[in-house]
């Protein structure tokens, strides 16, 4: 057997190089780079083989976390057909991983996480950032990567990589089973030399699957569209990894049936579409939510029912409503009770489309339909204009932001309140155009997100939409950004504090309390001053162009200075933080405090319990 003598991180990386994946007839690499931060823990290790394997690019960051969003924002854009592999040290840099990897889950989108790890010979332990337990030498922190990694594994002898390697590609190419994967490599092992066969470094091309459906629930889920009076489907994210925009808008034309989407699917049809009536759920347009308050069917394509989707299981109120849902993932297939098509998205819709020949939803219905939309577009176009003074409206801002963007334009969010407002008002117009991480809502998502998507498609313009609260919380990935000389367009809403978290602590009776950015003041309460933050300097400071932008009119100019820059530009507007884009009929479940010393939390509770009665059961 002819062998290649090279250390475990330089194999492994010789094996990532070489893996590829097909669809749809095109082939490509898999594995665009590495992205991480070197310490004791990686850097004599996969610091060495990538210094010796410069084909395979290696993108520093400032913060662990952060290579994991670019890889997750990356994968996101390229439908799940590219990624890229994270290296840290050992502990805290391994740690600072774990929230990724659980963003990368839930989300579902393949990163490869390689974090550092403790010595396996062990006779040096404890060695530096090493927990120890008192029950076992088996243990360490990347243990706290299983339940966030779809595969887990740490490599503890050099030929052990023969067999991980293979279960991670399959994992990360899996249209069902797609999420984070962590080989934990101990630092002795990663500088440790082995004979690999040299059948390993052969190249692979792994086929990323359309399952069709099996013919007996298909046949179910026909007849239960046949027989369907007012049906709605609900497009997940599931529709934009397997790039079904096209045969989704031909079904929609050929049977009348409306789509609402959730905060992954947005994007999944054009939002000037006829059977397009936007947002569904919690924050869904009204729309959306009437037609899915009523509807007798539920076609779910590609989503995970989360409850925003599902408005905390009320979003559905017909009392006969069924499900059929169309997954890759059996696990949400299931979900609701639902006739289950497993398959992949495109192959099930464009199936649909023929056996429902001759089926189309009533006239009535139709002009219910369009009369809703209608009725949608003027409610965004009064949001887009409410002409507030001195400061606008945060609906303003994304109103001038949409007016500004190109049909190709991408739009990246994550936490805070405009992912409500953005699901409700943004008009997507191509697919992949609105890039919400909403699986995970996390703040700091939102800049090395951004970063994933420009690289994996350089040609669209990149605009980033993040709140002041976020915006503190990782704003160094800027860095990254003007390092790799990628030009995003930053949006930092100034509403001094967490305006989300503060209207729903309103909404508890809870008046606010802990979410304005306000100093100490002398009485020991947070009722200061407002936090003298100078967002401008610290975007200037990382490296980015920053101005400041006072009302709309000076946010348009801005706007078309930042599409003529060459470099990222972060543009500051302070907003009206009370003036908020309502809900539209629907409900999230966030649980009021039972008892407490405050009559409003009282009031709050009592129309909680109300409000839940309208939760359901889809058994
Ligand atoms: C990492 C993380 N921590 C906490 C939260 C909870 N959270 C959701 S939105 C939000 C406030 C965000 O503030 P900001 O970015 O200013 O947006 P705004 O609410 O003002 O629109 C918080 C703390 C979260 N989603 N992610
Ligand atoms: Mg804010």
């Amino acid at each position: 057997m002819k062998t290649r003598r090279l250390t475990v991180a330089q194999a492994l990386l010789g094996f990532l190089k070489q893996q590829h994946v097909e669809r749809d007839g095109v082939e490509h690499r898999f594995f665009s780079g590495v992205l991480g931060i070197f310490g004791h823990g990686n850097v004599a290790g996969i610091g060495q083989a990538l210094q010796q394997n410069l084909d395979l690019p290696y993108i520093p960051v400032r913060n662990e976390q952060g290579a994991v969003h670019i890889a997750s924002g990356y994968a996101k854009t390229s439908n799940r057909l590219r990624t890229f592999a994270c290296t840290s040290s050992i502990g805290p840099g391994a740690t600072n991983m774990i929230t990724g990897a659980a963003l990368a889950t839930i989300n579902r989108l393949p990163v490869l996480l390689l974090p550092g790890d403790i010595f396996a010979r062990r006779n040096v332990a404890p060695v530096l950032q090493q927990l120890e337990s008192p029950a076992t030498q088996d243990i360490g922190v990347n243990d706290c990567f299983k339940p966030v990694s779809r595969y887990w594994d740490r490599i503890y002898r050099p030929e052990q990589l023969i067999t991980a390697l293979p279960e991670a590609m399959r994992v990360l190419t899996s249209p069902s089973d797609c999420g984070a994967v962590t080989l934990a490599l101990p630092q002795d092992v990663q500088a440790e030399a082995y004979d690999y066969p040299e059948e390993l470094f052969r190249k692979r091309v792994w086929l990323i699957r359309r399952p069709a459906p099996d013919a007996e629930s298909f046949a179910h889920a026909v007849t239960a569209i046949r027989a369907a009076k007012q049906p709605l489907l609900v497009a997940g994210g599931g529709m934009l990894f397997s790039e079904a925009s096209a045969a989704l808008a031909k079904f929609c034309a050929a049977t009348g049936i409306p789509v609402g989407e959730t905060q992954a699917g947005k994007g999944s049809l054009a939002y000037d579409h006829p059977q397009a009536v936007g947002a569904v759920g919690a924050t869904g347009t009204l729309a959306a939510n009437r037609l899915a308050r009523d509807a007798d069917l539920v076609i779910g394509v590609g989503t995970r029912y989360s409850d925003f989707t599902t408005a905390s299981m009320t979003a559905f109120q017909n009392p006969g409503v069924r499900f059929v849902n169309i997954n890759t993932a059996e696990l949400d297939a299931c979900k609701v009770s639902a006739i289950p098509v497993v398959a992949d998205a495109r192959v099930a819709l464009e199936a649909l489309t023929e056996a429902l020949a001759g089926y189309h939803v009533t006239a009535a219905y139709a002009a219910l339909i369009s009369g809703l939309k209608r009725e949608w577009e003027t409610e965004v176009e009064r949001l887009y204009r409410l002409g507030l003074k001195p400061r606008p409206a945060q609906s303003e801002v994304i109103g001038a932001m949409w007016e500004a963007s190109g049909p190709r334009d991408v739009l990246v969010s994550a936490a805070g309140s405009h992912p409500g407002d953005l699901h409700k008002l943004w008009r997507t117009r191509s697919p992949n155009g609105y890039h919400m991480e909403y699986g995970y809502s996390c703040m700091g998502y939102e800049i090395p997100g951004a970063i994933g998507a420009k690289l994996a498609d350089p040609s669209r313009e990149v605009y980033v939409f993040v709140g002041d609260g976020t915006y503190l919380m990782m704003p160094g990935e800027i860095v990254t950004a003007v390092q790799e000389g990628l030009k995003l367009i930053i949006v930092l809403v100034d509403n001094h504090g967490f305006a989300s978290i503060g209207g729903l602590s309103q909404s508890l009776g809870q008046d606010g309390f802990g979410t304005v950015h306000r100093m100490r003041a002398e009485g020991g309460a947070l009722d200061g001053p407002l936090l003298p933050v100078d967002y401008e300097a610290n975007a200037r400071s990382l490296g980015a162009c920053a101005i400041r932008a006072n009302g709309i009119a000076e946010f348009r100019q801005a706007l078309e200075g930042a599409k003529d820059a060459d470099r990222t530009t972060v543009i500051v507007i302070e907003t009206e933080r009370e003036v908020r884009v309502p809900g539209y009929e629907s409900w999230w479940d966030v649980a009021v405090a039972e008892v407490s010393e405050m009559n409003s939390v009282g009031e709050s509770r009592a129309k909680y319990v109300e409000a839940r009665k309208a939760e359901r059961n889809y058994i």
